[in-house]
């Protein structure tokens, strides 16, 4: 009876613990979504060494030295505020901070292990000063964590590269170690939204990202959880675990049911790399109109040098990118992606009456997009005002562009139609 009585409370708790998560989940989604910039830093005492986070122990540096950086790792020049300005210059709304990646270290004066900031030379909060400057400068601020953690002996790979290495580790301990984390880091910090990693871990199951997930909604029922904490699947089920969908390294398909979010790099590797390969202007702006055209978000990653500054040249582009959304922001902040599919030559995203024709590649001066049924287009401009000339014959319509085109990297045509663009179904183009 007793038992019976206590199994029936457990199912209430799950049942409305699960429904006030997704009453959260419905009204904070779109205003995250709404925002569609943020920017993801991967930060950490391997930055000594210039080899990628986490996934370079092991290999191109040995365990032991790996593990030992941490007495190193003196970035005396970070400046929280100049990040979160660096971010700002680009029109980036919010920023993601790797609290912990997969190597256990620990960016915060954490009580629950000692591989953490305050045991290096540097002794300061990274988190903390970045979620302080984050409010002081209005940027939505998010924390990144990773359900792996190669330093916690209840962890039970060590090694992933050497399973001999590993150890029959202790999953209830070490998911009572993160609860600890996790608490620590919302009720210090305050995160928007925690950025998960670390799906495909076979220890870790999709029960155990549903009762971090539920614990971390017990905790502030508004903060935003990617899918990572469980088994991700391409599409968000009842099976998963988290709020919004996480395509890594490419642009995620046109989507208008499921909110996502791509994270890609600004050069090739997470954390920083000498002279590692940088995106052009081009390429970064068009990775975050297609994104926004696909109706998901970008999270663009940099990774900070080892003294602390982000390199000068990353700046430069992040600025770059700001001074571009500067004139063209209004097509792509608070925006819908669609109606028509992004393919190699356009890419268009809608916000009321106006849809916006975002031309990579137009044929001469010519751009043939499909009819869309029933609209009417009353006017057709560029952003500077020039008149774009609109032709409807049959199953298409041709936009003739200016023959000098203002901007090299996307130029943006408005159509203003005769009805709510965002209620148009979506089209092939
Ligand atoms: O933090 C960044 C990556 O380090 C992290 N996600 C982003 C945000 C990430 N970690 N692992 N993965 C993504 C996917 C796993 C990739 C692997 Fe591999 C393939 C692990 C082993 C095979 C890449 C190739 C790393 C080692 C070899």
């Amino acid at each position: 009876m007793v038992a019976k009585r206590y199994l029936i409370t457990c199912l209430l708790l799950i049942i409305s613990a699960q429904s006030f998560a997704q009453q959260t989940q419905k009204a904070r989604m779109p205003e995250f979504m709404d925002q569609r910039f943020g920017m993801f830093v991967h930060f950490g005492p391997i930055t000594l060494r210039g080899t990628e986070i986490g996934w370079s122990r092991n290999k191109e540096v040995a365990q032991a030295d790996y593990d030992s950086l941490y007495k190193e790792f003196n970035p005396v020049l970070f400046n929280a505020d100049n990040w979160v300005k660096a971010a700002k210059d680009a029109g980036i709304k919010y920023l993601v901070i790797t609290a912990k990646h997969h190597d256990g270290f620990c960016l915060w004066p954490t009580k629950l292990s000692d591989y953490n900031i305050m045991n290096s030379p540097f002794k300061r909060d990274i988190v903390g000063e970045l979620a302080k400057a984050c409010k002081k400068q209005g940027m939505i601020f998010g924390i990144y964590c990773t359900v792996l953690d190669w330093h916690d002996k209840n962890y039970p790979i060590q090694n992933p590269y050497d399973s001999t290495k590993n150890v029959k580790g202790d999953i209830t301990a070490f998911k009572a170690t993160m609860k600890g984390e996790l608490k620590e880091l919302i009720t210090k910090y305050d995160p928007y939204l925690l950025w998960f990693d670390g799906y495909w871990e076979k220890p870790w199951t999709n029960a155990d990202g549903r009762e971090i997930y539920y614990y971390i909604k017990s905790i502030n029922p508004n903060i935003l959880v990617n899918n990572r904490l469980g088994k991700v699947s391409e599409v968000l089920s009842n099976e998963s675990v988290g709020d919004y969908l996480t395509p890594e390294q490419r642009i995620g398909q046109l989507n208008m049911n499921e909110p996502w979010e791509s994270c890609i790099t600004i050069c090739q590797q997470w954390a920083w790399k000498p002279n590692d390969q940088m995106k052009s202007l081009k390429e970064c702006i068009q990775t975050l109109v297609k994104t926004a055209a696909g109706n998901g978000n970008l999270l663009f990653n940099v990774g900070p040098m080892m003294d602390g500054r982000i390199e000068g040249r990353q700046v430069t582009r992040l600025k770059k990118i700001g001074d571009w959304m500067k004139t063209y922001g209004s097509s792509i902040y608070n925006t819908k992606g669609g109606p028509f599919v992004p393919n190699d030559n356009l890419a268009s995203t809608r916000k009321g009456s106006k849809i916006y024709i975002h031309v990579f590649k137009s044929a001469g001066n010519t751009l043939t997009i499909p009819t869309l049924p029933n609209v009417v287009i009353n006017k057709a401009t560029l952003f500077n005002g020039e008149k774009v000339e609109v032709k409807q014959s049959g199953k298409t319509i041709q936009l003739t562009l200016p023959d000098k085109l203002p901007d090299d990297n996307d130029n943006v045509v408005i159509l203003d139609i005769n009805q709510d663009a965002e209620k148009l179904p979506v089209i092939k183009a």
